[in-house]
């Protein structure tokens, strides 16, 4: 009988055991899961019912200069405000007017693995090697405001405004206001940059096909007003005759109306100069409505509601627009009203 019992308590000994080895093993299985068994929870009664919030993206955002001018503040701020609100985390960092830093502190976001990278160059060229790098890392990037010089495989999407369309329209305007003698002052901005190019190869190319005198044509280091107004000055004091100011942003076009003031050289609706500005920022429309600026091209700077849009669009898996080039107006003292500048976000 001692005997049956002993082979009774041995037999439940090893089948108890082999029990917890097996449970073990269900453990190393679950640990091994596939990440999409991972994505269905364990129907474990003892799981925590509140499930962990997924955890937030991180983006990570080249942008040009922190104060490079009024549309550059309003950019960082519309990044900012659409990231915040949506649940994003930003890791925005500046290049000051240097593109090799911009190349450095791109390729170190890369190395942070943030999960999209969004890029404003200094300049167009140079960006294929951050582009491969990402693209090894598997991080999604997005040039937004100016297009680089990357071909398609290399970026996901682009978000840009075009630049020679925005100078296209100015140069029509300029056509018809039929002036008596064209001899335009060309007041560029950040040699190199998309926006740069692209205003200035159309003021080029409508007055080489209109017949229009270029009497000055220099780019301002970092768009800079001072810069703007110096140029004129200097300008004037040389006895330079001109009809046009063709500024390639706000703060420029401002600045080269100071030069004028300070010479006692009438400008804008009924001055003896014409202003062309662009940008649009409400302040500068303020100067149309007053007759003080000619005209403004929108470039508009509020980027940060559709990148979210972008990237919850990728995040849900569908497929997104490549190239989406931002629709922009044109304001004109002779039509602009303190309704439409009141209307303006920015
Ligand atoms: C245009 C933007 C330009 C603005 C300038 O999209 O890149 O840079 O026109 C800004 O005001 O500094």
């Amino acid at each position: 009988m001692k005997k049956v019992i002993s082979l009774v308590l041995a037999l439940m000994l090893v089948f108890t055991l082999a029990a917890c080895g097996t449970k073990d093993k269900a453990t190393t299985t679950s640990d091994s899961q596939t990440a999409a068994d991972k994505e269905t929870p364990a129907t474990d009664t003892k799981s925590d019912p509140t499930e962990a919030p997924a955890k937030a993206l991180t983006i990570g955002v080249v942008q040009t200069n922190a104060n490079e001018s009024d549309w550059r503040t309003a950019n960082t701020k519309s990044f900012n405000t659409a990231f915040d609100e949506a649940g994003f985390v930003t890791k925005m960092v500046f290049g000051e007017g240097d593109h090799a830093k911009q190349i450095s502190q791109a390729q170190q976001l890369i190395q942070e693995e943030v999960d999209y990278l969004v890029v404003l160059g200094l300049q167009s060229a140079g960006w294929e090697d951050v582009a491969k790098s990402a693209k090894e890392a598997g991080i999604p990037f997005i040039m937004a405001d100016r297009k680089l010089d990357l071909t398609e495989d290399l970026y996901t999407a682009m978000v840009c405004s075009d630049f020679e369309s925005e100078g296209n329209k100015a140069v029509d305007w300029l056509k018809k206001q039929a002036l008596p003698e064209n001899k335009i002052v060309v007041l560029g901005g950040d040699t190199g940059s998309s926006a740069q190019l692209g205003r200035s190869k159309a003021i080029e190319d409508g007055a080489k096909a209109n017949g229009w005198e270029i009497v000055f044509n220099q780019n301002m280091k970092g768009w800079d007003e001072t810069l703007a107004k110096q140029a004129v000055a200097d300008l004037i004091a040389a006895g330079t005759k001109f009809t046009v100011i063709y500024a390639e942003n706000d703060n420029m076009a401002r600045g080269a109306c100071d030069a004028m003031d300070a010479a006692g050289i009438t400008y804008g609706k009924s001055g003896d100069v014409k202003v062309i500005a662009f940008d649009a920022n409400k302040w500068a429309l303020e100067k149309v409505l007053a007759g003080q600026f000619n005209l403004d091209v929108e470039c508009n700077p509020l980027h940060g509601p559709r990148i979210v849009k972008l990237i919850n669009q990728l995040e849900a898996g569908e497929t997104v627009e490549k190239n989406a080039y931002v629709d922009e107006e044109m304001f004109d003292t002779a039509t602009i009203t303190q309704q439409v500048v009141d209307a303006r976000s920015y």
